[in-house]
């Protein structure tokens, strides 16, 4: 049996293996992903994100608990760049969700290095299929709200939640910045903590204000530790789940989202074959020379670097490519 077909029928060893490849950028990880690509298409993908600390392990925790009610497989991605030691981040989330590890209708996976597949959010993107094809209906990627690449992370997401947790000060003002372009929902957790209110009418109100055309995410309050709040987050994540359904916008989200994906795969290749060509290949080993003697400029050098990744000659040091 086929690697892909073993993990199609729910192995999850397999599934395991080919998602440390897909971490560690192992190219074996590559056929596998391919074969398992046509079974993909079925999952809805959920981005949780925000900064450290404010409860989205939590928070994801009772929304795979509510799924499971309602007869959903789960998957979760965990994604933590802040925490290169993968002890950390991912022990805790493993605790924090640690009630459904003997769930066998719940596949929760941490992500610890950025991959070499196409960065981060490739690599998030990649595994959310890989929990797609393995039968999962719900997928959900956590990540820390913080730096392009974690934002990037959503792209993959069919409905992004951002968690915050009740402000101090002026941590209000750095919320709305940040949430406004990709919130969907938004929760404000922790809401047994003093600052609640002010929180949300704060939140409320710049989305009120937000421009005519910008998504007006609800904002919901929430204590995920007891469960205060989770229904309502749940209802509306599936609310907006049914409404892209039913407006045909899914389809259009996901061939965009296939499409940046293609996209950041090809450009990760393109990367690793300029890099090789900036060691191996002579001709623009010696471009690069002149470069340093100021005898041609960086924006020349880099269209000699295409030309020759393009044409293939990367790391080919035979004389007729030189
Ligand atoms: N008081 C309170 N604590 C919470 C709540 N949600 C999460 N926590 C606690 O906050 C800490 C961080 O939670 P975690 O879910 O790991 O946050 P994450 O880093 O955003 O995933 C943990 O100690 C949680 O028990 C909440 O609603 N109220
Ligand atoms: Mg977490």
């Amino acid at each position: 049996m086929s690697t892909a077909e073993q993990i199609r029928r729910g192995d999850f060893r397999a599934a395991a293996r080919l998602m440390r490849w897909v971490d560690d950028g192992d190219g074996r990880a590559w056929p596998v992903l391919a074969d398992l690509y046509a079974f993909t298409g079925q999952a809805r993908v959920v981005g949780v994100t925000g900064s450290p600390g404010v409860g989205k392990s939590s928070l994801i925790d009772g929304l795979i608990a509510l799924w499971r009610e309602a007869g959903r497989r789960v998957g979760v991605v965990a994604v933590d760049p802040t925490s290169p030691f993968t002890g950390g981040a991912i022990l805790g989330d493993r605790v924090r969700m640690q009630r459904h590890a003997g769930d066998a209708g719940v596949f929760i996976r941490s992500l610890a290095t950025r991959g070499q597949l196409g960065g981060l959010s490739a690599s998030a993107g990649t595994v959310a299929q890989v929990l797609d094809a393995m039968g999962c209906d719900r997928v959900v990627i956590e990540t820390v709200g913080v730096g392009q690449d974690e934002v990037d992370v959503v792209r993959h997401a069919d409905v992004t939640v951002v968690v915050v947790a009740p402000a101090q000060g002026d941590e209000v003002q750095a919320h709305k910045a940040g949430v406004l372009e990709i919130a969907d929902v938004l929760v404000v957790n922790k809401s047994d903590h003093p600052g609640v209110e002010r929180t949300v009418a704060e939140l409320t109100l710049a989305m009120d204000m937000a421009p005519e055309g910008a998504r007006r995410p609800a904002v919901l309050r929430c204590t995920a530790t007891d469960g205060t709040g989770l229904r309502e987050v749940a209802a509306e994540v599936e609310r907006l789940l049914r409404d892209q359904e039913d407006g045909g916008r899914r389809d259009k989200a996901l061939r965009e989202r296939t499409e940046a994906l293609v996209l950041d795969l090809a450009a990760t290749r393109f990367h690793a074959g300029a890099e090789a060509a900036m060691r191996s290949d002579p001709v623009v080993v010696e471009t690069l020379q002149r470069l340093h003697r100021r005898e041609t400029d960086p924006f020349r050098a880099a269209q000699v670097l295409w030309e020759r990744v393009r044409r293939g000659h990367a790391g080919d040091g035979s004389p007729e490519t030189a």
